[in-house]
């Protein structure tokens, strides 16, 4: 494949700070050699502009940098489209999860000038279903997959001038176990209904889970976005990341999800997210990252 790296040093949407240094420290652990010693053709399109919070007004308490972020979304959507206009597949490098707001908008659009859907992986601890109305946090980071639902927040949700980006039936929740009551509530206003659980996975297995999972998100679509945030992996492999918690995926789950999605071959863009080097272990969450990307692009044992 022609592959197409996009660094977005975001983390206005998050009140850890450090995730912004993630693009580099995947950099650093070699992903465009890697992805090329599988045979693949890869161009690194730099990073995307991105404020700095202290020149910044926090905005709203309830949504907290919510217009910065809605500016390099909407950078960040233009970029996708870009590159999926070139024949190349997009792989962003967050940052905090608030990008997903405009990678998959700019996925969606894409696609939709064909008159064709997408479907949605989210893999994460997190649901991120939170509004401005129901985050505990204000943090916009928890807010992404709301926006792309079509529930808000308002100016994140209308990137690329439609909404909703994604239908319930085709977006699918792997390994959450982290979610706030009011999140509880979104998952029934928004009609998801295919939420793995990490309890899912503990007693299903991975590979269940990923064949059913992948099957609703293909059915009916061009393909679909993968977007990893990589604190869905057990913080004793990931632990330089935003909002580690305890109880998620191991080093093997996480690479035989990846190697099945490769499997499928519908992946239309990978997006991971939320790599925090500031307190990483010499580099080794953004090594895994770079090894779970090059098994998504179909790197094999044998
Ligand atoms: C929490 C944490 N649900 C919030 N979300 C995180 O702030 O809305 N998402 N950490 O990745
Ligand atoms: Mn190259
Ligand atoms: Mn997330
Ligand atoms: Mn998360």
């Amino acid at each position: 494949r022609k592959i197409r790296i996009i660094g977005v040093p975001l983390d206005l949407g998050a009140s850890r700070r450090g995730v912004d240094m993630g693009p580099s420290a995947v950099r650093v652990a070699g992903l465009e050699a890697r992805l090329e010693a599988l045979g693949h053709n890869v161009a690194d399109g730099g990073n995307i502009s991105v404020a700095i919070a202290e020149t910044k007004h926090v905005g709203e308490e309830h949504a907290r940098y919510l217009k910065e972020i809605t500016e390099t979304c909407t950078r960040a959507a233009d970029q996708v489209i870009e590159t999926l206009e070139h024949g190349m597949t997009p792989v962003i490098l967050g940052g905090d999860h608030s990008v997903a707001a405009g990678s998959v908008s700019g996925v969606a659009e894409h696609y939709r000038r064909q008159n064709q859907k997408i479907g949605l992986i989210w893999i994460d601890a997190h649901s991120d279903l939170n509004t401005p109305e129901t985050s505990p946090s204000g943090n916009v980071h928890g807010m992404p997959l709301a926006a792309l639902l079509g529930l808000g927040p308002e100016s994140l949700a209308n990137i690329c001038g439609f909404s909703p980006k994604i239908l319930p039936e085709n977006t699918v929740l792997i390994g959450v176990r982290d979610i706030d009551a009011t999140e509880k509530e979104n998952i029934k206003r928004t009609g998801l209904t295919e939420v793995y659980t990490m309890r899912d996975i503990d007693e299903r297995g991975m590979r269940t889970v990923m064949e059913e999972a992948l099957r609703s998100a293909g059915r009916g679509t061009a393909g679909y976005h993968v977007s990893l945030d990589m604190d869905w992996i057990d913080p004793e492999d990931a632990p330089g990341v935003g909002t580690p918690v305890r109880g998620g995926a191991t080093y093997r789950e996480a690479h035989l999800a990846m190697e099945i999605i490769a499997d499928h071959g519908r992946m239309l863009s990978l997006e991971v997210v939320e790599v925090n080097p500031v307190i990483d272990e010499h580099n080794r969450t953004a090594d895994l990252a770079v090894e779970l990307i090059s098994s998504a692009f179909g790197k094999k044992i044998l």
